[in-house]
């Protein structure tokens, strides 16, 4: 297992990738932030017949959510929220506090997904625009859109490619940690 971690993205070789693999005996780091927001795929998760996510599609963000959590860390999760489909908010509602929430957080994290989420991409855009530190967990040998690609020229942007998320926890943290130095280092001007 190899898992990556960089200020830049691989598209779909991982040629030319610093690899994090060999570190994961690391010590956690503490990312220094009171919150995140974590976004992904969610609507083309639901399972048609319960109108829910399965326990494999809910696994990635559970392991995240309990990861940060442990952390202490105040996680805002839409699928969480919305019980995983079972109380599914409606539009006119769900964008208003989506993106209110990344407004209020520390940092936001999120898998855009394959497909792509549209409104994973959606909320990628704020945050962005908000000046939040990123973190992109892309899968190996995934194609991602050329603005999610190319996102950290404008913000800070961390990428963690991965195959699995729980073998990937270390690398994740990892990079939230630098995503926030790096910003924190930024807006004091260095
Ligand atoms: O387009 P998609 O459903 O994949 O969008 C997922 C993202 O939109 C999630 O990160 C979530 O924060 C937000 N979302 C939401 O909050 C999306 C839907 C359904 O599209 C929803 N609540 N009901």
């Amino acid at each position: 297992m190899t898992i990556e971690s960089s200020t830049q993205p691989t598209s779909t070789t991982g040629a030319g990738f610093p690899s994090d693999a060999g570190s994961d005996c690391l010590p956690e780091e503490s990312p220094g932030i009171r919150s995140l927001f974590l976004a992904g795929p969610f609507l083309q998760l639901l399972d048609p017949a319960t109108g829910e996510m399965s326990g494999d599609a809910r696994a990635p963000f559970d392991t995240l959510i309990k990861h940060f959590e442990a952390q202490r860390l105040s996680v805002h999760n839409a699928h969480r929220r919305e019980a995983w489909g079972a109380e599914l908010m409606r539009p006119e509602v769900c964008t208003r506090i989506d993106q209110e929430e990344i407004r209020k957080a520390d940092a936001f994290v999120a898998l855009p997904g394959f497909p792509a989420s549209p409104g994973t991409h959606i909320e990628l855009g704020w945050a962005s625009a908000f000046g939040k530190p990123i973190v992109l967990l892309l899968e190996r040998d995934r194609q991602y859109t050329f603005l999610v690609q190319g996102l950290h020229t404008v913000a800070t942007v961390e990428y963690v490619v991965h195959t699995d998320i729980a073998d990937a926890l270390p690398a994740v943290d990892r990079a939230l940690h630098r995503a926030v130095t790096r910003h924190r280092e930024a807006a004091r001007g260095h």
